[in-house]
């Protein structure tokens, strides 16, 4: 099928119309679409099906990654790069007339996340197979994705999301694989020789019937799975009112929880973590009996990694299974599961703790509660054999306490192995967040700083920028992206530095188009592109971002004889859209970048520009146009951020806090290659301790602050008089909780430097190019095998297939 280009477009003409019924010449590009992504997809089937035989049959340990997000984005170009198909079917297109990227645009993204934590998954995913490792992923099939954003007047208004109105060609249903999951009812519990029997009666049920989607390795033959459940209705309905039943068992995988932070409490969030942890255990435990080994050496075989404490009550659950299902004792089924499940962290935002009500979780799932309870019990007294007396210690690592559940204390007490996702939050958890915890349990505690996969951040999405690297050190780097490091040998090539430049320039062109093509404004490629791309949030500090805009504004209106290198400062961000703060930013962007683009006289220096609907297949093309990355989380906030990575892989300098992962591009570009500013984490722990800073006299000594702020409230936007009087309040009467204002001075300094630096065009690519050699350490594959090696103790097939 894919041999010759020949034979391919043969096949392509012929299922193009097969599938729609037209001629070649009166098929559509989604005729084509569909008929391309058939084939693809059978093609790469022909290896789902013996990876899946040689991991049956081989006993090879597997590991399920457990998340509540998967955010893969567009999938058509990225399984075609990683069949090695690529050239064929780009050249056959061209020959027949098709433009591949016109084709692809036809693709939704699957967006089944919100940001980081659901990207992260998506990247795991890709370099779990690219590795050759027996790695799949467990989620949940929404049928709505994260919201579409539009911008009406400067403010967010969400769409609802429909990815799967014209259908998804990569998912495969497996009803046949069908479970049910049972909800509310009561339990009951007999003697039965001899020992404790539970029931569970009347509860309602519901069907979770899988979607396979395959994942493709790079050019090795690996085809691991992705299985998103669907909820269904159950063919045995208990319910009277059936027409209820089916739409309240349809809502439980109808939406993605919007936000990225809180969890709202709200019943259907809780049911879709059951639906899926329970599914997902469900079907594990299926595979692994086709091998014929007793579950007492289930964690021999079997690792389940939790992404978050989203999918925790895979830790009940499992006991639950054991236990219930399959008569072990208590002992023997806690540790089985213990050995079994691992956890990451991913945040020390206390408010994104989840927590559950008793009142909630007990009834909706009475035996999950009974087993959460006596693990507490057996925890709680082994803290009072431990610390006698020490009620207050007891209380607070208690997993019920003040009638609530606390999903982080079960994860870390029902697992073998808990992470952050970056050295310097590794730390906070253990020193600051959790230091109960950590003194009873040290070994648990790791580091595993995240990663994103190369092939799609830097191959995919940045073909030229790929192409120059592999003609200067060989592809070797696609294999070994360490090997990026080669490139530190061009560091005074100044031939080499300065197509880099040019590359830098096309993607930046590219832009452009794109932005001018949505927005009819008009931008100047040769500025410097300073991007911020991420969600909205408070503690990433978009606002210091505006308010130093805002600064400029003034400085350029103040000061005939002020010159500064053209800037275009490019955003994009959604709000979750209950976050009142978050959307008045949004707001204050929006307000900021028209006062700015109609000026004359400041739009010669600055632009300002809200790209609409952030989203994976747009970051493919931003992070290859910027030339600065915007970290500006306040210091000990940002778990580690990924996005700092991609901007790093594609050329793009770091202007950050000392945050996160920031702190380790610090470590590996040096100080010469990283642009940093503004309160450590320590400073902002300390002055948190001491009940904050006195913002107020930030607000009074600046006269470049109190300028900025006043224009928030004194019409000087034109706005409604108090558009901005929540963010004035934020910082001013509510003692700016993030220390923007803090951190302002600081931040002026250094975005000037970034002005200096930049006339200095030689230096600047060194820059780049340094940044570039010194990202391969940032790739999810470095990350997928320190898990693989340290956590799941798991081994690459490759050399079986
Ligand atoms: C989603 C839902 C809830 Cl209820 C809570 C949090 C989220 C979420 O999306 N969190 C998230 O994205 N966290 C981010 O994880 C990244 C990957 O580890 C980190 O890089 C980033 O710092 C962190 O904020």
């Amino acid at each position: 099928m894919f041999s010759s280009n020949e034979q391919f477009k043969q096949e392509f003409i012929d299922r193009v119309e097969r599938m729609s019924g037209k001629s070649f010449a009166d098929s559509s590009e989604r005729d084509q679409y569909q008929a391309l992504g058939n084939m693809v997809r059978e093609f790469a089937s022909q290896n789902w099906i013996s990876t899946n035989e040689q991991y049956r049959y081989s006993g090879t340990k597997q590991v399920y990654y457990l998340s509540i997000e998967f955010l893969l984005g567009r999938l058509l170009k990225h399984n075609l790069l990683n069949l090695g198909i690529e050239k064929i079917v780009e050249e056959s297109f061209t020959e027949l007339g098709i433009s591949l990227d016109a084709i692809e645009e036809l693709e939704a993204d699957a967006a089944l996340g919100n940001g980081g934590l659901g990207r992260l998954a998506a990247c795991f995913l890709d370099s779990l197979a690219s590795l050759g490792l027996p790695g799949h992923g467990c989620g949940i099939r929404y049928k709505h994705g994260l919201f579409e954003q539009k911008i009406v007047n400067g403010y967010q208004v969400e769409l609802p999301e429909h990815w799967l109105r014209n259908g998804h060609v990569w998912e495969v249903r497996k009803l046949d694989h069908a479970v049910e999951i049972p909800f509310w009812g009561h339990i009951e519990s007999t003697m039965e020789n001899g020992r404790l029997v539970f029931h569970h009666v009347n509860a309602e049920r519901i069907t979770a019937v899988p979607y396979d989607m395959p994942v493709v390795g790079y050019k090795n033959k690996t085809v691991n799975t992705l299985r998103l459940w669907n909820a269904e209705p159950s063919a045995y309905p208990i319910h009277k009112d059936i027409l209820k039943y089916k739409r309240e068992t349809e809502s439980v995988s109808e939406f993605l929880y919007p936000d990225d932070t809180h969890d709202e409490g709200k019943i259907l969030r809780l049911k879709q973590q059951y639906f899926l942890v329970s599914a997902s255990i469900r079907s594990i435990v299926r595979s692994y009996r086709k091998q014929h080994i007793s579950l007492q050496h289930f964690h021999e075989h079997v690792s389940i990694h939790i992404n978050d404490t989203h999918p925790v009550l895979a830790i009940p659950e499992l006991l639950r299974f054991l236990i219930d299902e399959e008569g072990y004792g208590w002992d023997e089924a806690w540790e089985i599961t213990t050995k079994t499940i691992s956890y990451t962290n991913h945040t020390t935002l206390s408010e994104a703790l989840e927590r559950w009500p008793i009142r909630i979780f007990q009834p909706l799932l009475p035996r999950i509660y009974l087993i959460v309870e006596e693990i507490n019990r057996r925890f709680c007294n082994e803290l009072w054999e431990r610390y006698p007396g020490d009620w207050k210690r007891i209380e607070n690592m208690a997993i019920i306490a003040n009638e609530e559940v606390k999903m982080a204390h079960l994860a870390l007490v029902g697992s073998h192995s808990v992470n952050g996702v970056a050295q310097i939050h590794t730390e906070i958890l253990k020193q600051r967040e959790m230091p109960l915890f950590y003194e009873v349990f040290p070994n648990k505690f790791n580091n595993k700083t995240n990663g994103i996969t190369h092939r799609r951040w830097l191959l995919k999405s940045n073909p030229q920028l790929a192409s120059l690297i592999s003609e200067a050190i060989s592809d070797e780097w696609i294999a070994k992206p360490e090997k990026l490091e080669l490139l530190m040998e061009y560091q005074d090539d100044s031939l080499f530095l300065e197509q880099l430049s040019k590359v830098k320039e096309r993607n930046k062109h590219k832009l452009v188009e794109t932005i001018t093509a949505k927005t009819g404004i008009a931008l100047d490629p040769t500025s410097i592109f300073d991007i911020q791309v991420k969600r909205l949030h408070a503690y990433k500090r978009q606002l210091l971002n505006v308010l130093h805009i805002m600064h400029l504004y003034n400085r350029i209106k103040e000061d005939s004889s002020f010159s500064i290198t053209p800037r275009t400062f490019i955003f994009g961000a959604k709000a979750s859209p209950g976050y009142y703060f978050a959307k008045k930013v949004i707001k204050l962007i929006n307000t900021v970048a028209k006062k700015v683009n109609e000026d004359s006289e400041v739009s010669k220096y600055i632009r300002v520009i809200f790209l609409e609907n952030y989203r994976v297949s747009l970051a493919e093309e931003i992070f290859p146009a910027a030339d600065v990355s915007e970290q500006i989380s306040t210091a000990s906030k940002e778990a580690s951020g990924t996005g700092n990575m991609k901007f790093m892989m594609n050329g793009a300098i770091t202007l950050g806090t000392m945050d996160g992962a920031n702190v380790e591009i610090f470590e590996r570009v040096g100080n010469e290659n990283i642009f940093t500013f503004g309160l450590s984490a320590d400073d902002v722990l300390r002055l948190q301790k001491q009940g904050g800073y006195r913002a107020m006299e930030y607000y009074q000594h600046d006269r470049r602050i109190r300028k900025v702020l006043d224009q928030l409230v004194n019409g000087f936007f034109s706005e409604e008089q108090n558009e901005f009087e929540a963010i004035f309040d934020s910082l001013v009467a509510h003692n700016d909780q993030y220390f923007v204002l803090r951190d302002f001075s600081s931040y002026v300094d250094v975005q000037s430097k970034v002005n200096e630096a930049y006339r200095n065009q030689n230096e600047w690519w060194k820059k780049s190019l340094v940044n570039i050699a010194k990202s391969g350490h940032f790739s999810s594959d470095r990350t997928i095998q320190q898990y693989a090696n340290e956590i799941w103790r798991i081994r690459s097939n490759s050399n079986v297939l």
